[in-house]
């Protein structure tokens, strides 16, 4: 079975994920930060990855721990429910259009971390969070996730839809790079030996 439970717990937070990579995009999404949760189930609907996620963090502070933990603990969940790579399509991409947003992204589930980023938004909020969170979190996630994971906003206007646009686009990207290819059952997408 694909999946996996990560439990991660600092002085700052404690998350636990539990990710199934043949799910249907069901999801149970709880981190005390509203917003987020609704970036949360934007991923897992979109990905199809079923997604059961519960984060106590320090938000007297402010929603940064929460938002970039969880992101580990996200990545960290999906090596584990990955293992070896074998059989997946392992690249994946996707141009996602939401009334004025559209955003582009592209990945590679490499075992190699590396993110470029270039998605500006107009606002520094979005309600009470903020909007360089986005990026915590992306950047959390491919650090953690070993993924190569190239996010650009080609034009929007308003900072929702740009991120949602964000985590929709990267959630399609993602369904297709952890989708098993039947044309590569028990192959290895790789020249390398190894991902
Ligand atoms: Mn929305």
């Amino acid at each position: 079975m694909r999946q996996a439970t990560i439990t991660r717990t600092t002085a700052e937070t404690k998350i636990e994920v539990t990710l199934n990579l043949d799910g249907t995009g069901v999801y149970d999404n709880k981190t005390g930060v509203g917003f987020f949760d609704h970036m949360l189930d934007q991923l897992a609907r979109h990905s199809l990855i079923d997604m059961t996620i519960r984060a106590t963090g320090d938000l007297h502070i402010d929603d940064h721990h929460t938002v970039e933990d969880t992101g580990i603990a996200i990545g960290q969940a999906l090596v584990a429910a990955l293992g070896d790579k074998t059989g997946i399509r392992r690249y994946g991409r996707f141009h996602l259009a939401m009334d004025d947003a559209q955003v582009a992204s592209a990945l590679d589930l490499s075992g190699r971390a590396f993110l470029v980023w270039n998605v500006d938004f107009p606002t520094e909020k979005i309600g009470s969070f903020d909007t360089e969170l986005v990026r915590e979190f992306f950047q959390a996630l491919s650090t953690h996730g070993g993924i190569t994971l190239h996010v650009d906003r080609i034009h929007g206007i308003n900072s929702h839809h740009i991120a949602e646009a964000a985590f929709k686009s990267v959630a399609r990207a993602l369904r297709e790079a952890v989708e098993p290819d039947p044309r590569m059952a028990g192959v290895l997408p790789s020249t390398k030996g190894a991902l």
